[in-house]
């Protein structure tokens, strides 16, 4: 790294941290996207002048707002609701809402900032946003998920439209609260658009939107694979999480011939050393999107598997690894344990699981590793084909949905191979993804002058 580069980053950094702050997650994400295109800046002084950097770290928009509703006792909740309005330069707002009740606006804004870059690498034209609440879905009956989505959005509609801004799903934002977001919506707008994306087949989604995240993470890590002749055939896989994301990364390695040993959730992990099959996936399915249990379950009814309470899975011996849950949940002690048992691949379909500690170890040791910008990008891609189906009033064939997501992840490793291969050959997907989206989205904002 230049002096200059050295200086540059941490100058910026203290002055972000100052403007900013409490909000770690934030200054965590931004510090890596700074860290890998500092040398752009250096040789492109116009993006300097222009400050670039400056403008993108400072949200177009930010709301945050009351979100009243009563649970079924009778008694009134207040929750706080939230939607960051990234970056437009390429596009209308687009990105996902999360109930949880950890979200917080480090949170939000550190996930609108990383959707900025995502957007914007998967050729697709979408600007940066992320909502959510610190709303906690676990437990709650149907009906109180209902009343508070409507809550929610009677406020959120006056920020939001299929021109402006596009929310989708996230952590605790599934099709049930998609639904009735959407049925709030249609009803205070009296306009049936496609202004939410992962909609109900039947009522304007995509085929193929509930898979494509962990799909397209499965796809990307192919890719990444292949770099080294390798593949996901007779490859043992440790996934995290049982969500959206975990469940159809961990079907799709399955498929391609892996042996998936785990899932976890945030009270514990399985480890199940004869791996997923169709039957079992279905068990987690329907206990997890509709039973709405816990990932224990799963090994009292597999007693070949083993239930470890309170753990993650990277202890577990593998040669590839999935985070699928959250962010910061992979550590530098459980990167360490990857590199130690032969890992040979980390390809995140979680937002930031790693932490900076970790992926100094994982890319220290020359692993294949993928940023969640580059390798879950396939979820935000077919929401873009969601909205371009609901704009020619078309519906795709599943077929036709999944032979676009290939050749978006394609697109996505290409662009990180081209920005990110260093000297010795290794490819520093980091900085490659990063240094793709920055560039994409810097010269949108240069030709859109100072706005
Ligand atoms: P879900 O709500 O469907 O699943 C989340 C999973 O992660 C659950 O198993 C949950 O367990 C676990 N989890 C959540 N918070 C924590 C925590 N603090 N510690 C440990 N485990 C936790 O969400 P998704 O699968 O949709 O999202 C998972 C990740 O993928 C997130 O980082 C999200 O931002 C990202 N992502 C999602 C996309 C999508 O299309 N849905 C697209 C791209 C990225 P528990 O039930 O105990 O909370
Ligand atoms: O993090 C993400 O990319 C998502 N939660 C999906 C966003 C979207 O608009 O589909």
């Amino acid at each position: 790294m230049s002096r200059f580069t050295e200086k540059y980053i941490s100058g910026f950094m203290s002055g972000l941290q100052a403007r900013n702050p409490g909000e770690p997650e934030f200054h965590q994400a931004v510090k890596e996207v700074l860290t890998s295109v500092a040398p752009c800046l250096e040789a492109y002084p116009y993006l300097l002048d222009g400050k670039i950097m400056e403008r993108m770290v400072e949200p177009e928009r930010v709301i945050i707002f009351r979100v009243p509703w009563m649970d079924d006792s009778g008694e009134i909740q207040i929750n706080r609701g939230f939607r960051v309005q990234m970056n437009s330069a390429i596009g209308p707002y687009k990105g996902g809402i999360r109930f949880h009740p950890s979200v917080n606006l480090s949170i939000m804004k550190f996930l609108a900032f990383e959707q900025t870059f995502k957007n914007a690498l998967t050729t697709l034209p979408m600007g940066g946003a992320k909502g959510g609440s610190d709303f906690n879905p676990r437990g709650k009956s149907d009906a109180e998920v209902m009343r508070f989505c409507q809550s929610f959005m009677t406020e959120l509609q006056r920020h939001i439209g299929q021109d402006t801004d596009v929310p989708a799903g996230d952590i605790g934002v599934g099709g049930r609260e998609i639904g009735y977001l959407f049925g709030q919506y249609k009803r205070l707008r009296d306009e049936f658009s496609g202004t939410l994306t992962g909609k109900g087949f039947a009522w304007g989604g995509s085929s193929l939107r509930p898979e494509a995240t962990g799909f397209g993470v499965c796809y990307f890590a192919q890719q990444m694979l292949a770099t080294r002749g390798e593949s996901f055939e007779g490859k043992t896989v440790v996934v995290s999480g049982a969500g959206n994301v975990a469940q159809y990364a961990a079907a799709k390695a399955m498929r391609l011939g892996a042996k998936v040993v785990t899932l976890s959730d945030s009270d514990g992990f399985i480890f199940d050393p004869d791996g997923l099959d169709e039957e079992k996936f279905a068990y987690v399915q329907q206990l997890k999107n509709v039973a709405r249990g816990r990932i224990k379950e799963y090994a009292a009814k597999y007693p070949a598997s083993t239930y470890y309470p309170g753990e993650r899975p990277w202890g577990i011996k593998c040669d590839i690894a999935l985070p699928c849950a959250t962010q910061n949940e992979l550590d530098a002690e459980g990167a360490q344990k990857l590199v130690d048992n032969g890992c040979i691949c980390v390809t995140e379909g979680a937002n930031m699981p790693t932490t900076p500690e970790a992926i100094a170890i994982i890319q220290g040791a020359k692993l294949l590793y993928s940023p969640g910008k580059a390798s879950n990008a396939g979820g935000v891609a077919v929401s873009g084909l969601e909205m371009t189906q609901n704009s020619i009033r078309q519906k795709w064939t599943p077929e036709e949905v999944d032979a676009q997501l290939h050749r978006i992840m394609t697109d996505i490793h290409e662009a990180c191979i081209k920005y990110g291969t260093e000297e010795d050959g290794y490819v520093n997907y980091v900085k490659g993804a990063n240094t793709a989206g920055f560039l994409k989205v810097a010269g949108a904002m240069m030709d859109q002058g100072l706005v």
